[in-house]
């Protein structure tokens, strides 16, 4: 059986991570069953999670190269019948996800005290008490450091939730009044964008996103329509 290595369901959402959700998309949208297992950070390759530990035993870090698996190995089709150019379309609305409203939510969940302290911090809670609090210390500061690295660090929160807007009604544009992101059939890289869409508006967090994806009824009707597709028990 293969296995999907992620965390847990938290936070109102299937996982924490927009990119393990994305996995889990993908394997139930190609039909392919799983049995999902803890992440083991030892093995995750380049240290992220999730990764897939096939049949064989091989092991595939990356939801592109977990796509690329599906599609080689077994034979899925994620393209929804879309011709290039359009597919060209949905590869740039997964990679802004990926590469830049990752990065807004991160600095939401990671950056903004309140949420760090009733979300990531409890990440670290199997950790000897006595150095519990240093860690969970040092894994914030390390996300300070990756978000400045990545550049978005280098903006005050005003800032980052506009740019947070820009995405979200970049998405809200693309949907239309589509039922899914590239039309009315679904491709693989619906996946993504409904992970992010979905991360990014938990209640869970405080966050400006949340209503902002909230207000906008194509987004809320598409959150909808992906849940009861794929995870009825959050529908
Ligand atoms: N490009 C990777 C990104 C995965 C990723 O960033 N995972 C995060 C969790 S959301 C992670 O494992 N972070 C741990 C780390 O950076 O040490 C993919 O598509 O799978």
């Amino acid at each position: 059986m293969i296995k999907l290595h992620k965390y847990k369901p938290l936070w109102g959402l299937a996982d924490p991570s927009p990119f393990a959700i994305k996995a889990m998309v993908l394997f139930k949208m190609a039909g392919v069953s799983y049995e999902e297992e803890f992440v083991d950070w030892e093995v995750a390759p380049r240290h992220k999670m999730p990764y897939v530990t096939t049949g064989n035993g091989e092991i595939i870090g990356d939801t592109s190269f977990i796509k690329n698996y599906l599609e080689n190995e077994h034979s899925v089709d994620f393209t929804g019948g879309y011709d290039a150019k359009t597919l060209a379309i949905g590869f740039m609305a997964e990679k802004m996800c990926e590469n830049h409203l990752y990065w807004i939510e991160i600095s939401y969940r990671w950056g903004v005290a309140e949420n760090f302290n009733k979300g990531p911090r409890h990440f670290f809670d199997d950790a000897p008490e006595a150095i519990r609090e240093k860690i969970a210390n040092e894994m914030f500061e390390k996300s300070k450091m990756a978000r400045f690295a990545h550049g978005i660090g280098r903006f005050n929160y005003d800032e980052i939730t506009e740019f947070g807007k820009q995405d979200v009604d970049a998405l809200s544009n693309l949907l239309g009044d589509n039922n899914f992101i590239l039309g009315n059939d679904i491709c693989g890289f619906d996946a993504m964008v409904f992970a992010m869409l979905w991360g990014v508006s938990t209640d869970y967090f405080d966050s400006p996103l949340n209503d902002y994806v909230k207000s906008k009824t194509n987004l809320k009707n598409y959150l909808k329509r992906m849940k009861e597709l794929y995870f009825p028990d959050f529908a």
